[in-house]
């Protein structure tokens, strides 16, 4: 009998276990992004999500719904934020509304590999937990500056009678050299160049020929400024709601798809070349006028981060700018 007992008790347990879900039971991520599927800022995310459905079979899925048409890339952040997808591939300035502190950013004098040691991603994690009820897996662009590109001369730090179009990554640098700014997503870009309604504006050095941006475009002002950052975030019950296995995946991932920010200067050389090839011209700023377009940068940028989130601006500072 005890026998017995002891097998029919052992039997049940087997039972429980088998029944219980399996810890490696796959879950599927559904991920939007930002950015023009096929272009170069979108590629590094979709290279990542190519490897997490190779690598992650039966652990991770990644369902890429769409890019900008079917979220817009302003409403991106909501979105991660409520749980109406899981997976986001976004910039800060797109969800400033929510992090307005996000503009640090692009300020930061460290790559994300330093920042992992040095406490600046688990600043950073936290706010995006906290304010957005999100987790910060992973930031792309790091290494490629933001420039501006112009249809009329720019000889000195001075945007006097320029009307550009910008996102919040440009808008405090421009008008403090007396820019006039308008904010369009990317996808009005070209239109807003071609009728004229905008003499330039604000993107990364590199994309502008995937999107055709050249073909409305004279030149770009070097040098360039900032860091872009175009990150991977998930929304946060999601990640809780994850396995150790699978987060201990998504996070082998993301170091892989940070170790590919290494790519970066040679894109960005690549990049120049393919404007030259095309016809832009360049307006390089030297001496005093250079410098004071990227002290302008700089500090416009932080007085910026300042204004609209004076509690974690100090903070911010400490952990991602070397002065
Ligand atoms: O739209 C933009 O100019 C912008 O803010 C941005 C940010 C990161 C990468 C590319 C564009």
């Amino acid at each position: 009998m005890k026998l017995l007992n002891k097998l029919a008790a052992a039997l049940a347990v087997g039972m429980l276990f088998s029944a219980a879900p399996v810890a490696a039971q796959e879950v599927t991520l559904r991920a939007v992004t930002a950015f023009q599927p096929g272009s170069t800022v979108a590629r590094p995310f979709e290279r990542f999500v190519e490897k997490v459905n190779a690598e992650g079979k039966g652990l991770v899925k990644i369902n890429l719904i769409g890019g900008p048409s079917a979220i817009p890339p302003f409403e991106i952040g909501n979105a991660v934020s409520a749980g109406v997808v899981d997976m986001a591939f976004v910039t800060t300035a797109f969800y400033s509304n929510l992090l307005p502190e996000g503009d640090a950013l692009k300020l930061s004098d460290y790559t994300m590999q330093e920042l992992r040691k040095n406490g600046g991603w688990e600043l950073i994690n936290e706010l995006h937990n906290k304010k957005m009820n999100t987790w910060y897996l992973a930031r792309t662009g790091d290494g490629v500056p933001f420039h501006l590109y112009v249809n009329k001369p720019v000889t000195k730090a001075d945007l006097s009678g320029l009307t550009l179009r910008v996102t919040p990554v440009y808008r405090a640098f421009f008008e403090a050299l007396n820019g006039y700014s308008i904010q369009t997503p990317p996808s009005e870009v070209y239109t807003t160049l071609e009728r004229g309604v905008a003499d330039g504006y604000g993107w990364p050095i590199q994309g502008i020929l995937d999107l055709g941006w050249h073909e409305v475009t004279k030149a770009r002002v070097d040098p360039g400024f900032y860091n872009v950052d175009v990150n991977v975030l998930l929304n946060l019950d999601k990640w809780k709601g994850l396995n150790d296995d699978q987060r201990a995946f998504l996070n082998k991932m993301a170091e892989w798809l940070e170790s590919i920010n290494a790519e970066n200067a040679a894109i960005n050389a690549e990049e120049v070349k393919k404007q030259a090839a095309a016809g832009m011209t360049v307006y390089t700023l030297e001496g005093a006028e250079r410098e004071k377009w990227l002290n302008t940068a700089r500090e416009a940028g932080w007085a910026q981060v300042m204004k609209v989130a004076p509690d974690s601006a100090p903070r911010l500072r400490e952990k991602l700018s070397k002065n």
